[in-house]
């Protein structure tokens, strides 16, 4: 996998992984979609439970999804967020969600993704 920081002040790559993914072209394995928003499993987890949810829209980051995307669409995708972690049955014990932006941030994939952490107690992230 390419570590190369994504560079916030490029504009979106239709053709970056998880366009692909999204569009069926590379496999996934889906837990969750509906009309806003896709689910798939990470391929290397850091937790029993590590999914990545993507918005079907053309974002790069948190950063271009917040400041452009219509008010429905944000609503959408975060409703799916809390969606996909109640259908995984993480409601009861908690979970941690993970949102890298940037270089500084860590961001590699230049598709905004949300990580959803689950099924162990999460120590401190605070580095
Ligand atoms: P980041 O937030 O952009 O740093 O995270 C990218 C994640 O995408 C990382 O956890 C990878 O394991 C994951 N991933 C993936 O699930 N499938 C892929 O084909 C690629 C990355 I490339």
């Amino acid at each position: 996998m390419s570590v190369t920081p994504v560079d916030p002040t490029q504009p979106y790559d239709s053709d970056n992984i998880f366009a692909k993914i999204l569009r069926g072209e590379i496999p996934s394995t889906r837990v969750y979609e509906d009309e806003w928003a896709v689910a798939f499993e990470d391929i290397a987890p850091v937790a029993p439970i590590h999914v990545l949810v993507v918005p079907r829209g053309a974002y790069v980051s948190w950063d271009d999804f917040s400041q452009n995307a219509p008010a429905q669409e944000v609503a959408g995708y975060v409703k799916a967020i809390g969606n996909v972690a109640r259908q995984l049955g993480l409601v009861e014990d908690g979970y941690r969600l993970i949102n890298n932006i940037g270089p500084d941030g860590g961001q590699i994939v230049p598709h905004l993704h949300v990580h959803l952490l689950g099924g162990r107690t999460m120590g401190p992230m605070l580095t």
